[in-house]
């Protein structure tokens, strides 16, 4: 079956999927922007199995359950900081990307909805990495069919703009 790609504007913590990413840093341990609000939904008991992972490293994820919030599982990433481009970050955010999609395809999650990760406090710039969003998203299910559904959500504006100008670029439907 091909993948269904969709790209909303909507506060990630209300969506009933099965699991949502979250962009985290790499104590696992909550934040502010995306990691915030999540944890905040998810209730007290998101932070405690969280407590239990040790961390995550830089372009890798891990996963949890969803708690209180809609979604049944959170996969929690942890994208890179922008450092003007020299410190691997493009390889870093694809991998990401990649990462959480192996995770939900390992636990048989079919629909997925990814924030734009790196896009708030970590400074990535917004076009770059909504084309490496979408690219890498590409070349997964390029190789796996096991998706049915991948939602990119904007919580602002300017990066639901870049998302749906990088989707036509990149000439898929
Ligand atoms: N739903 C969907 N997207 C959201 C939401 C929401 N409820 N809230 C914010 N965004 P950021 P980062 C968007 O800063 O850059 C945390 O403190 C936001 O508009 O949350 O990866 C962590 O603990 C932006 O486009 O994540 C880390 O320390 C995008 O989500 C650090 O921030 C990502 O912004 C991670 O920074």
């Amino acid at each position: 079956m091909k993948t269904q790609i969709e790209m909303i504007r909507a506060d990630i913590t209300t969506l009933e999927v099965e699991a949502i990413v979250n962009a985290a840093n790499n104590s696992l341990l909550g934040g502010g922007g995306v990691d915030g609000a999540i944890h905040r939904a998810a209730g007290p008991e998101l932070l405690e199995e969280c407590r239990l992972l040790n961390g995550c490293p830089t372009g890798e994820a891990k996963i949890t359950k969803g708690y209180q919030l809609p979604a049944k599982y959170v996969i929690h990433t942890v994208g890179p900081i922008w450092q003007g481009g020299t410190q691997n970050e493009a390889e870093l955010l694809a991998s990401c990307y990649f990462s959480c999609l192996l995770l939900a395809v390992e636990n048989k999650i079919k629909n997925i909805a990814f924030p734009a990760i790196s896009c708030g406090v970590y400074e990535y710039p917004l076009q770059e990495a909504c084309n490496i969003a979408l690219e890498s998203t590409l070349n997964f299910i390029k190789g796996s069919d096991d998706l049915e559904k991948i939602i990119f959500v904007s919580f602002n504006n300017s990066v639901y703009q870049i998302y749906l100008d990088a989707r036509q670029k990149l000439g898929f439907e």
